[in-house]
């Protein structure tokens, strides 16, 4: 996951100019990567928004780049039509929704572009989201509108075989929270989609453990483990060979049937 703004809580926005980002990303692609994520807007707690060309000129050069180089899966994350648009034809493959395309035009605009889509879900925004997350039951809600944005985005002409899922841990939601989800995290599967998550270097994990974003490995590895044997399809990692290797284990078991 490539993460181009200035102020990215996790890469401490060491990738901000486009030629860093491109050296990480071809370091993501020889640690084998299958998708790139590429944002320019960051989403941490608290953010703000930038603006259009900022963003666009934060991601659409990078994509151009590593499409020189390499024929590797790009998702762009952003909530701009007008990003989405030209991160596709700049060779984006798929569009991650931290909005769940409920933003502007963006549900019209990557029906129109044909990609795959992640849909998130968020309580709040990313500026408000932390201050006070609240719910009935967290997974049910959680669950519920994911159903109903499978919906939408299929009425609005996507392809169910074009859709992906995200509980969107830690967007709006307390370290409860995320863990009821986590623990819940098999019963999202019966949404009939890919089930994406993202726990890599998280608040959760750092609450948990009482460490900084910089040593949060171990505790990442752990949640990837953790997810991806409750049926995640898609782990959004930092720490690739690492998180790879971790995987390769599970997927052993997977793949082992009694005899
Ligand atoms: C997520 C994301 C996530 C999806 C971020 C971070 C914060 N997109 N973008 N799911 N998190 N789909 O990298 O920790 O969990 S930004």
């Amino acid at each position: 996951m490539i993460n181009t703004t200035p102020d990215s809580f996790s890469d401490g926005g060491r990738y901000d100019t486009t030629e860093n980002a491109f050296r990480h990303a071809r370091q993501l692609i020889d640690d084998g990567v299958d998708i790139l994520d590429v944002g320019g807007e960051s989403t941490r707690p608290g953010s703000r928004n930038v603006d259009l060309d900022e963003e666009r000129e934060r991601t659409v050069p990078l994509i151009k780049a590593v499409r020189g180089v390499s024929d590797i899966p790009i998702s762009i994350d952003t909530n701009k039509p007008g990003v989405m648009q030209q991160a596709v034809e700049a060779g984006a493959t798929l569009i991650n929704s931290i909005w769940a395309l409920q933003l502007e035009n963006s549900l019209e605009v990557a029906a129109e572009l044909g990609v795959p889509v992640c849909l998130m879900h968020m309580q709040g925004t990313p500026e408000t989201m932390q201050k006070n997350p609240s719910y009935t039951d967290v997974v049910a809600e959680v669950m519920d509108f994911l159903r109903q944005r499978i919906d939408v985005a299929i009425k609005a002409g996507i392809k169910q075989s074009n859709i992906i899922v995200d509980p969107g841990f830690g967007f709006g939601k307390t370290l409860q929270h995320n863990l009821l989800l986590l623990k819940s995290l098999a019963k999202f599967k019966t949404l009939g989609v890919p089930l994406l998550v993202g726990l890599s270097r998280k608040r959760m994990i750092g609450t948990i453990l009482d460490k900084p974003v910089d040593q949060r490995l171990y505790g990442s590895i752990a949640t990837a483990v953790i997810a991806a044997m409750l049926g995640a399809d898609i782990i959004r990692v930092h720490d690739v060979p690492q998180t790879l290797d971790a995987i390769a284990m599970v997927n052993a078991l997977n793949e082992t049937e009694f005899e």
